[in-house]
């Protein structure tokens, strides 16, 4: 087994000296002709025969105990098989908070929490029944109302420790220009367009799970101990995931409801949530409101930068949206202050939703030195230059590599940013007010603990085997070329086998550390085979060339690979593991957004009308699946900037839109064209293929690009999003 963390990784050898090309390329994604010809299994197709099927009752009132169930009118339905309310694993809520610890519980801690599973012959007499139990409660009043609530400074929550460098305020005060601004978002659904599904049953003591979900080895120990079962009598499978954007990172409350009716009943049991229970049953991320302050002297040199949030959770959330997490290591300033603030409230759980904390801590920031800049009367571009860091300015650590000015640079070259017109509401086009705004966008970089298995067969094709996931992203395309690269054969000739807790463990799809993670275990097993080819031809595995289904060494001609497996198949492993370098070094993915709009005179609609972004990520693992990436998180910077909001009714803890009727993310007639560059630095300090985070980085600044845009389109100056008619008229 070759194990290796990043501080004694250089890049392995095998990796560094592969010449076939594959690595990188725009290859297609090799399942998609499964995909879209419906041979894909997704969690709730294909069940085992005589699956029944189930629907969750949620919780009627947003706090209090519940004190009798009246299933009458429900068992009253033909098709009905049972209603399950009384078991003591019942969970309270979802994994990603402390919920499950509650199981059994009467109390309800808010609206539409899990209480009790019906199950029947079809899935519609199952949500009918459902919706017929009656709930008896006790209501109590709750705290759904963020801005009501009092904000604790003094707490414990979530990974990001608040940072106090220096003395902002000193610095405020004594600054020849400074900037204090507030900006708030709203709620935000993770939105993914496969509904939260899961298909259970018992393949003889196993409790077996085809679940939509990106992490399945944690959701492994997580059901197990729900279950009250050991880890090694689940399996969880996810070989495909139509999308999860961090709402599939923990196990729905419905993934144990399933598990217990199939339990009881003795037979198959499928569950997919409607989409406005995805909100209840779900998490999403929290509402905030922010504040940046920012001191410079009048040539924009910043001595001081504050960026501080109030973020909601429930009582049993351990998360809290990380609001500043993108501004830590962005510009220079002596003095830091970096915060997120908690209110508690009666509501579903907050957690990670499409790059948290960077999704809409950049476009705070983002925002604010757009305002800074039009202050000073300088390029935006031009304070950022002024103000980047040479190291991490919180940390004071050696960034591993940061191409941000080169992101600046060609961004504006390839966008056109020259001819701004910085004057706003000075560009017409007919009734159309136009204006170009720019953003930087940066996402950390973490390496992850994973593990694979690559196994080079008799034919001379290889498979590669671990319990990653793809939930949309590429990862079977990328794991297929990781290998293909090192081993010299083309994408087709690999085997993927993904979506399985029977396989080596990895960091599954989250935090956009999967990919690097997962590549590099990848990229470790295939040293292991190179190892033992090198034995069989006597040579030294430095000395091998492998390309096109060949190996060569010195001057041996070149041999099948086929010839030398024959009968005796290569197995590798391998581990890669966060070390030093993720210590000693400040790790990210940066890049510059550019965005045009368009501003109906009239109407205040707003148009993007094109957007452009060049991006820094290190090794790109595949040109065509990474640029799909950036492009969809452009999108849902649009789709923030313009349209997305989640509301609470304060009165009562419900969403007032948990669908896509009335939650509005962008669509086709929202998006222009968007294009998307890179700039590629391979970063040894990252992991072993020296690729770094893609999954969350377009999005991050990209709204605020959007509302810059508009700034200069219109000269209004909007702080809330998403930017609405009413805001501009
Ligand atoms: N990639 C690349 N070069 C790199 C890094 C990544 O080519 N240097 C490409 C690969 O195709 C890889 C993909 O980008 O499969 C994503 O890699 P990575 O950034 O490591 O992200 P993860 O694999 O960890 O995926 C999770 C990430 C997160 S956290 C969210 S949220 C998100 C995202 O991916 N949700 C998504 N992208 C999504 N894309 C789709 N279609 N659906 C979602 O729900
Ligand atoms: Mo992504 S929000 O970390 O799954």
């Amino acid at each position: 087994m070759t194990h290796q963390s990043i501080d004694t990784a250089e890049r392995p050898g095998g990796l560094a000296r592969a010449r076939q090309g594959t690595l990188g390329a725009a290859i297609p994604r090799i399942e998609g002709p499964l995909k879209v010809t419906g041979g894909a299994t997704y969690a709730y197709e294909r069940a085992p025969a005589g699956a029944l099927y189930a629907a969750v009752v949620g919780a009627p009132v947003g706090a209090g105990e519940v004190t009798g169930f009246d299933t009458a009118a429900a068992e009253a339905l033909a098709g009905v098989v049972a209603i399950i309310h009384d078991d003591p694993r019942i969970p309270a809520g979802e994994s990603n908070s402390r919920a499950m610890a509650h199981a059994g519980t009467r109390r309800i801690f808010h609206y539409g929490q899990p209480l009790a599973v019906v199950v029947a012959k079809s899935q519609a007499v199952a949500r009918e029944a459902a919706a017929r139990v009656r709930v008896h409660v006790d209501a109590a009043p709750g705290r759904h109302d963020m801005a009501a609530e009092p904000v604790q400074r003094d707490h414990k929550l979530g990974f990001l420790p608040a940072i106090d460098k220096g003395d902002v305020d000193a610095a405020m005060a004594a600054a020849e220009v400074t900037l204090d601004v507030a900006y708030t978002t709203p709620v935000h659904f993770p939105a993914a367009l496969e509904p939260h599904a899961t298909t259970v049953w018992w393949d003889g003591d196993v409790l077996t799970l085809r679940s939509s979900n990106q992490v399945i080895g944690a959701a492994r120990d997580t059901i197990a101990q729900a279950m009250k079962l050991p880890a090694e009598r689940v399996r969880v499978l996810a070989p495909y995931v139509g999308g999860g954007f961090g709402g599939k990172t923990g196990v729905g409350p419905e993934v144990i409801l399933a598990a217990i009716a199939a339990e009881k009943l003795g037979c198959a049991v499928k569950v997919a949530l409607p989409r406005q229970q995805i909100a209840y049953l779900g998490h999403h991320r929290s509402a905030t409101t922010q504040r940046v302050r920012i001191a410079c002297d009048t040539d924009g040199h910043i001595a001081a930068v504050a960026h501080e949030g109030v973020a909601a959770q429930n009582d049993d959330g351990a998360f809290l949206e990380p609001i500043p997490f993108g501004s830590i290591p962005l510009y220079a300033g002596e003095s830091r202050r970096f915060r997120t603030d908690l209110v508690r409230l009666d509501l579903p759980a907050t957690g990670a939703v499409r790059a948290p904390g960077e999704a809409i801590g950049t476009f705070a920031i983002e925002c604010a030195m757009d305002e800074l800049a039009e202050q000073l009367g300088l390029d935006p571009i031009e304070l950022r230059r002024r103000n980047e860091p040479r190291v991490d300015p919180t940390s004071n650590k050696p960034f591993s590599t940061r191409r941000l000015l080169d992101c600046y640079d060609e961004g504006a070259r390839r966008f056109g940013w020259p001819a701004r017109v910085p004057d706003p509401a000075s560009v017409r086009d007919g009734e159309w007010l136009v204006g170009i705004g720019m953003a930087a966008s940066l996402r950390g970089n973490f390496t992850v603990e994973a593990a694979a298995d690559v196994v080079l067969d008799t034919d001379g094709r290889a498979t590669v085997r671990c319990d990653m996931t793809d939930i949309g992203t590429g990862t079977y395309t990328i794991l297929a070329q990781t290998a293909g690269e090192i081993l010299g054969l083309s994408p087709d000739r690999v085997t993927v086998e993904i979506g399985d807790t029977n396989l080596p463990k990895t960091a599954g799809s989250g935090g956009s550390f999967g990919a690097g993670s997962a590549c590099s275990a990848v990229a470790l097993a295939c040293e292991d085979i190179l190892a033992e080819l090198a034995r069989r031809i006597n040579a030294a595995p430095e000395e091998l060339v492998l390309k096109d289904g060949c190996v060569t060494a010195g001057e041996t001609r070149a041999v099948p690979l086929a010839d030398l497996v024959r009968g005796q198949p290569i197995a590798g492993h391998g581990h890669s593991a966060p070390g030093q370098q993720a210590k000693r070094t400040s790790q990210a993915s940066h890049g510059a957004h550019f965005c045009e709009v368009a501003v109906n005179a009239v109407t205040g609609e707003v148009r993007v009308r094109r957007m452009l972004g060049v991006y820094d990520v290190g090794r790109v693992l595949n040109r065509k699946t990474a640029e799909n990436q950036i492009v969809g998180g452009v999108v849902w910077g649009i789709s923030y900037a313009l349209g997305e909001a989640g509301v609470v009714d304060t009165r009562s803890g419900r969403f007032v839109n948990p669908d896509f009727g009335e939650y509005h993310v962008a669509v086709n007639a929202d998006v222009p064209q968007i294009e998307c560059h890179f700039i590629e630095d391979i970063d040894d300090a990252a992991n072993q293929v020296g690729a770094k985070a893609v999954g969350e980085l377009g999005i991050s600044g990209a709204g605020a690009a959007v509302v810059n845009a508009i700034y200069n389109a219109t000269g209004v100056r909007v702080r809330d999003v998403p930017v609405t008619l009413d805001a501009l008229l």
